[in-house]
């Protein structure tokens, strides 16, 4: 455990001290689109159809707009606060170069957010921009999603399947994503449509995708119009708990040139090699790469 306990507070409930876990760098590191930064330093986010804030407090960590009974279902799981991170890092810095980057985003955590809406948002982040893969999000969100009322604020939670099902071709293309607004539909229709009775090897059932071992994993996400390996690797990776997956974008590209590898390798190249490095553990040793490229804006031209 990352915490020594946790109480119940009026409006939510405190974390106290609190290990590994550092607001920018758990929001801002590049797994999750829905969380923003507050003027008083707070981030508050949607998830499972809620909307909470988050604060922190010297060692501790307070969670508002929440319940304890919340917490333990929901939340502890989504930060991921039974795992220990200091015993991953611990490992990751025996190697002098990874060092680096762990140690600029030291309180990186792996949130285990909602599949389906991560096979969506990672369609859309194909060939965009983080703040405007963000902002497709939440016009989609806003369209049909349910609204949630906090501090005065209206927040729009991600639709379900069912929900989003309904949505037109020209109404995702509305929400400002392009070319992927047809990629959205059919894939969302092929979860829709799926019967879950019939779980066999193409099955489009999410829980069934969950549920095969990460190499499999892999394979049936790219099943979905829309996904290729890096897509895959970010949705098994940020929602199905798979922790061998290595998306390698252009930061996590560079990222490898600069700290390991010739320039001219290929992406699958990259995966490959990480993924013979770091093993089952390549998912967070991405992360802290991905956020220390992006944040230092770095270069592997000479
Ligand atoms: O966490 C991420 N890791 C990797 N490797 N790629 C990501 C993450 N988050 C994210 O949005 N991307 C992709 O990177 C989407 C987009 O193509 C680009 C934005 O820098």
């Amino acid at each position: 455990m990352d915490f020594t306990k946790v109480e119940e507070i009026e409006n939510g409930i405190i974390l106290r001290t609190v290990r590994n876990f550092n607001l920018k760098h758990i929001f801002e590191c590049g797994q999750c689109f829905r969380w923003n930064l507050e003027e008083d330093g707070n981030y508050i986010g949607v998830a499972f159809e809620r909307v909470i804030e988050l604060q922190a407090i010297g060692e501790d960590v307070a969670i508002y707009n929440t319940s304890l009974a919340e917490f333990n279902e929901i939340w502890l799981n989504y930060f991921d606060l039974k795992r220990d991170y200091l015993s991953l890092k611990e490992e990751f810095i025996k190697d002098p170069l990874l060092k680096e980057a762990v140690e600029f985003g030291h309180g990186i955590r792996l949130l285990q957010q909602e599949p389906f809406e991560l096979i969506v948002s990672f369609i859309i982040s194909s060939n965009n921009r983080i703040p405007m893969i963000k902002k497709c999000i939440l016009n989609i969100s806003k369209k049909w999603g349910k609204k949630v009322e906090y501090k005065g604020k209206t927040y729009y939670t991600f639709p379900n399947v069912q929900d989003l099902h309904i949505a037109e071709l020209e109404e995702l293309s509305a929400c400002s994503t392009g070319f992927r607004a047809k990629y959205i539909k059919d894939t969302v229709d092929k979860i829709y449509n799926n019967k879950s009775e019939e779980v066999y090897e193409n099955s489009y059932d999410i829980n069934w995708i969950k549920s095969q071992p990460d190499q499999d994993c892999h394979e049936a996400l790219q099943k979905f119009t829309g996904v290729g390996p890096k897509v895959a690797d970010c949705i098994m990776l940020f929602s199905m708990s798979k922790y061998s997956a290595f998306p390698v974008d252009v930061w996590v590209k560079r990222a490898m040139q600069y700290f390991y590898l010739a320039p001219d390798v290929s992406l699958k190249k990259i995966r490959g090699f990480a993924i013979d490095k770091f093993g089952n553990q390549a998912g967070f040793a991405q992360q802290y790469l991905f956020y220390y490229a992006r944040e230092n804006n770095i270069s592997v031209d000479k």
